[in-house]
């Protein structure tokens, strides 16, 4: 018995130094094909850390969102079952309560000002609730503004009456359309294409190069400005996976991710005004939306109701409000 229980005592030591020395092979997950920002940011991300880290921590990128949906890839990722994903804020939401402060309408006057709370007292409760909920921010990438796009141009909320829009899985959007008299229809991105073109959805709402990159302007006629969300997105890794590396390591694939996102966020500036020149070109009308005060003003019971059930939500709204 006793030289059982030895010879399976030293298997397993043996099983931790061998781990101890060998390389992480790491997943990520990346909705988006060529030609979005976030598909070269996240190829830098993985060469960075494969060059910095010697190949001590090995990490392949998959694009086009191969590895599953945005909210199968989240779950994945807090199992550890795929180690890293370039995640939008909005499904996050759902999961991680903190997160759905960038998922309230018009929260934002700006994207620089989204940044400045990221970088502020909400934008450390938000990170720590994330790692604890086991998705660790790495850095911020920009996403621009959200707007709405449907064959009919959507200059105010009364235009949205009655229209079947899709939107991210987060019951905050749902209560966004609904508050306007709309027909909200959560939905994987991957499938919004096809429901836009056989009329199952009346429009959408994105920024502009998920617009351009998966086609949804082929089967669209108005892209009207309303930008009534601006939600960042991450470079998020498993926090357990993350934590289980050596300080140097963490070191490493932390500045791989900041170095990433300082090219996303270059690339963003430059690549979404490419796409709506070419969504234009390709004769996508473009609607300003001089006044939005219609719009704010059709969240104000989205706001009250949400944080009549979340107060605890009412201090991080504070922080966002208050940073200029
Ligand atoms: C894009 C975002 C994706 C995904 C998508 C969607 O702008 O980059 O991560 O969230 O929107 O609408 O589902």
């Amino acid at each position: 018995m006793l030289k059982k229980l030895s010879l399976v005592l030293s298997g397993a030591v043996m099983c931790l130094s061998l781990n101890a020395n060998a390389a992480e092979n790491w997943r990520v997950w990346n909705i988006h094909n060529d030609g979005h920002p976030n598909t070269g940011a996240m190829d830098l991300f993985a060469d960075m850390v494969n060059t910095t880290t010697a190949g001590e921590v090995k990490v392949e990128v998959f694009h086009g969102g191969v590895l599953g949906s945005q909210p199968d890839a989240l779950e994945q990722v807090r199992l550890g079952a795929i180690e890293v994903g370039n995640f939008n804020l909005g499904p996050i939401g759902p999961i991680v309560k903190e997160a759905n402060l960038v998922s309230l309408p018009f929260i934002f006057k700006s994207v620089p000002q989204m940044f400045r709370v990221l970088d502020g007292e909400a934008g450390d409760i938000m990170s720590k609730a994330m790692a604890d909920a086991g998705i660790l921010p790495l850095a911020w990438f920009d996403a621009g503004a959200r707007s709405f796009y449907a064959q009919k141009a959507i200059n105010t909320p009364d235009d949205v009456k009655g229209l079947k829009i899709r939107v991210m899985n987060n019951n905050l959007y749902t209560s966004m359309i609904s508050a306007m008299g709309g027909n909200p229809s959560p939905m994987a991105f991957s499938e919004v294409q096809q429901a836009l073109k056989t009329g199952v959805v009346d429009g959408a709402e994105n920024n502009f190069p998920s617009f351009k990159n998966v086609g949804h302007y082929e089967v669209t006629k108005n892209y009207s400005m309303s930008e009534h969300l601006i939600i960042p997105e991450c470079i998020c890794v498993n926090t357990k996976k993350f934590n289980a590396l050596s300080p140097a390591l963490q070191a490493a694939v932390r500045g791989a991710a900041k170095g990433a996102a300082l090219y996303q966020r270059a690339m963003w500036s430059v690549q979404s005004g490419q796409a709506r020149a070419e969504v234009e070109a390709a004769g996508i009308k473009v609607n300003e939306i001089a006044d939005k005060g219609p719009f704010q003003d059709a969240m104000v019971k989205v706001y009250d109701e949400y944080l009549a059930a979340n107060p605890d939500m009412k201090k991080l709204v504070e922080l966002a409000r208050a940073t200029k």
